[in-house]
């Protein structure tokens, strides 16, 4: 990658970790309603995995997806509009956070059920195969996806039909409160792939550069007509689950521990050291990155909700008259 790409990743990590820190303003302050999951310190994986992917390829993600819908070209006011519950949103207004979407774009969801994207993305990659289309599904889920009866029989068939899928766990190491460790019977989830004949490796996930390098291998892997592959990527989430959460589990060692680890900062310093960012290119990109976010919650904030007519007629397809 030359230093525009690099620098790009930089600025998509850098507005990525903007944009939610305003998400969790706007929720304090009531603008954002329901439910609100961040991906605050994950950032190196849904930017360094999409940015590298193809723009017709396909991305199925979870109710943690913000960043995800972002990279693959929502644009950020659209994002922001859909979690304020307003008609300018991507879905309207009528998914909010867990239900960002884009048919035009291959984004399919934002899914708000645990493992509930896998057996989509295997739909997908059946129908890429059977079109001849040399398209490729990334398919997002946390650790705690893996322990759910979908996550096997997903892996199952996506193997008997040799699909086009990249299967990407961001092990953010817990599943609520629970750590991935107490749940799984093996200490890597990578190693579950292993039961399905599915090639995996676990990938340091606060490393985006690691993480491009591996996801450019799994695509090309699965785009010349290969079958699945799996990536586990190790990472950290530095909020509570949803905006409901305390998170009181974790421990302040821990949190230094992986704090120290943050992939923004890591990569800021590869960057310094390759003198291809310096102080002032990095106000520079953090204040571009400020104006984008101002920007979007201007947009939202300007823009209206549906009528509630119009909510029934997107809702039911037909009216029903009760007696
Ligand atoms: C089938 C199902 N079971 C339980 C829940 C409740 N639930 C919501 S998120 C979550 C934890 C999932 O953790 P993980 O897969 O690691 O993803 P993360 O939230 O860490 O990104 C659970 C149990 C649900 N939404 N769907
Ligand atoms: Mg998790």
């Amino acid at each position: 990658m030359d230093r525009d790409e690099l620098l790009k990743l930089y600025y998509l990590m850098v507005l990525s970790r903007r944009f939610e820190e305003e998400c969790e303003e706007l929720y304090k302050l009531g603008e954002i309603g329901g439910y609100l999951h961040l991906g605050i310190g994950q950032e190196a994986i849904p930017v360094g995995t999409i940015s590298v992917s193809e723009k017709g390829d396909h991305v199925v993600a979870t109710y943690r997806e913000h960043i995800h819908a972002i990279v693959k070209g929502i644009p950020p006011k659209v994002v922001m509009a859909e979690l304020l519950g307003k008609r300018c949103g991507c879905s309207k207004g009528l998914g909010g956070s867990m239900h960002l979407f884009s048919k035009e774009l291959n984004f399919w969801g934002g899914y708000g059920i645990v493992a509930q994207g896998l057996p989509v993305a295997v739909g997908i990659g059946y129908a890429l195969k059977y079109k001849g289309l040399g398209e490729v599904v990334l398919c997002f889920f946390g650790d705690g996806a893996t322990n759910n009866g979908s996550f096997y029989e997903s892996l199952n068939l996506a193997k008997v039909f040799n699909l086009p899928i990249v299967f990407i766990c961001e092990n953010n190491q817990y599943a609520i409160g629970t750590h991935y460790r107490d749940v799984s019977a093996v200490e890597e989830i990578y190693k579950r792939a292993c039961a399905h004949n599915i090639p995996s490796e676990r990938v340091d996930g606060m490393d985006i550069l690691k993480v491009v390098e591996r996801t450019k291998f799994a695509l090309e892997w699965a785009r010349e007509g290969r079958g699945p592959y799996f990536l586990e990527f190790l990472t950290y989430r530095y909020k509570g689950h949803s905006m409901a959460d305390p998170y009181k589990y974790k421990s302040e060692a821990e949190f230094e521990l992986w704090k120290r680890r943050d992939p923004i900062k890591r990569f800021e310093k590869f960057l310094e050291e390759k003198n291809f960012l310096d102080e002032s290119l990095k106000e520079q990109i953090k204040a571009k990155a400020e104006r984008e976010v101002k920007e979007a919650v201007e947009f939202a904030r300007s823009c209206q909700e549906l009528s509630f007519e119009e909510m029934e007629s997107l809702i039911y397809s037909e009216k029903v008259e009760l007696s």
